[in-house]
């Protein structure tokens, strides 16, 4: 029972709205070397991730697939587009689930457009009560701390 619960693969699964970069985030925090992010269609198991469609998140009767997958892992991320806070989670969602949800606030390159403050409160109010990490998932940026984090929670 102990041996088949340690080989049993640790895993954080991504969740966001479409857009919001679930899948270039996976990208950069698996240090894939081309990317691969396009529209994604269906939940993706991906070494220690599990990428999700923006579509699942986004409405009700979609999003009990990600609920039960939820049970497997370790952490659930959060993400939304800091260039377009919007979200259709009710509000305090995320306080169902019994595993640390954390959320990342990303694109933040895009300083123009970006609305960090906007960004922290929405994910506040859906519930998100773990860190929050600022990150670019192009550029890189924050993603180091966001790492660590995660494999804090996986090991
Ligand atoms: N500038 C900028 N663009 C980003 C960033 N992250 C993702 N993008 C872009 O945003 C678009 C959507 O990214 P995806 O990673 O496909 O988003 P997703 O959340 O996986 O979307 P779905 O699979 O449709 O749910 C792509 O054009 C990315 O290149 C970022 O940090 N900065
Ligand atoms: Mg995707």
């Amino acid at each position: 029972m102990i041996v088949a619960e340690r080989m049993k693969q640790a895993r954080y699964m991504v969740w966001g709205s479409v857009g919001a970069g679930k899948t270039s985030l996976i990208d950069a925090l698996s240090d894939t070397a081309t990317n691969t992010a396009r529209k994604t269609q269906m939940i993706d198991y991906r070494g220690m991730a599990i990428d999700t469609p923006g579509e699942y998140a986004e409405r009700g009767h979609l999003r009990r697939h990600l609920q039960t997958t939820s049970v497997d892992v370790q952490v659930i991320v959060v993400v939304v587009d800091a260039t377009s806070p919007e979200t259709r989670f009710p509000p305090h969602y995320f306080l169902m689930f019994s595993q640390p949800v954390i959320g990342i606030v990303n694109k933040i390159d895009i300083a123009s457009d970006a609305d960090v403050e906007q960004a922290t409160r929405l994910l506040r109010q859906i519930g998100v009560v773990g860190d929050i990490f600022y990150v670019s998932a192009t550029t890189g940026t924050g993603l180091g701390l966001l790492k660590e984090k995660l494999l804090n929670y996986l090991q």
